[in-house]
């Protein structure tokens, strides 16, 4: 049960570089407001190498990591802080799995079945755990700049 704003969790969401380019953000942000999600904070960046390479540094020794660096810092991405209960696992189920082209098959419905093409292109991000959530948004929103900033919060 929900009164007020106890029990509220955050997570990060980014719409990658596909999803902005691909005119997906419309329907994602749908998504996101249909689900019950508040958009807290939200701002679209031009991420550089150095800080791909450092939020996903969980993957820096995966086969994967140099194609990722590339992939994220191909366009702008948008970045937003996502505020519900149970928000973490909540925005993980709403895109669906890792790989979009199983995800079209196993959860139709999912974002990134909608707007993803394969196990790299797959548009949209979501924190993997609480403890990701508050790392990941301290990363973009509260600590040193991350990447060019290309529109604020109140321009959007
Ligand atoms: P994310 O962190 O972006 O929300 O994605 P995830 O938890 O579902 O998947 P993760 O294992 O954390 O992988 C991070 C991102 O790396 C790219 N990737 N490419 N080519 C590949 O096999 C491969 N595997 C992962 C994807 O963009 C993935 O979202
Ligand atoms: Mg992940």
């Amino acid at each position: 049960a929900s009164n007020g704003t106890s029990g509220k969790e955050k997570t990060l969401a980014i719409i990658k570089p596909d999803g902005l380019f691909g005119n997906h953000t419309d329907k994602i942000k749908n998504a996101v407001s249909e689900s019950g999600f508040t958009i807290c904070e939200e701002k679209i960046v031009q991420l550089d190498e150095e800080s791909v390479m450092s939020f996903y540094a969980e993957h820096s020794s995966k086969s994967f990591f140099g194609s990722l660096v590339k992939y994220m810092t191909s366009g702008p991405v948008l970045l937003m802080i996502l505020e519900k209960e149970n928000a973490v696992a909540d925005w993980r189920a709403l895109i669906g799995p890792t790989d979009a082209r199983k995800a079209k098959i196993t959860h139709p419905h999912s974002i990134r079945a909608l707007c993803g093409q394969n196990s790299e292109k797959n548009c949209v991000h979501g924190s993997d755990s609480p403890q990701s959530a508050q790392r990941e948004i301290s990363f973009f929103f509260e600590e040193k700049s991350s990447g060019s900033v290309v529109q604020k919060h109140d321009e959007l």
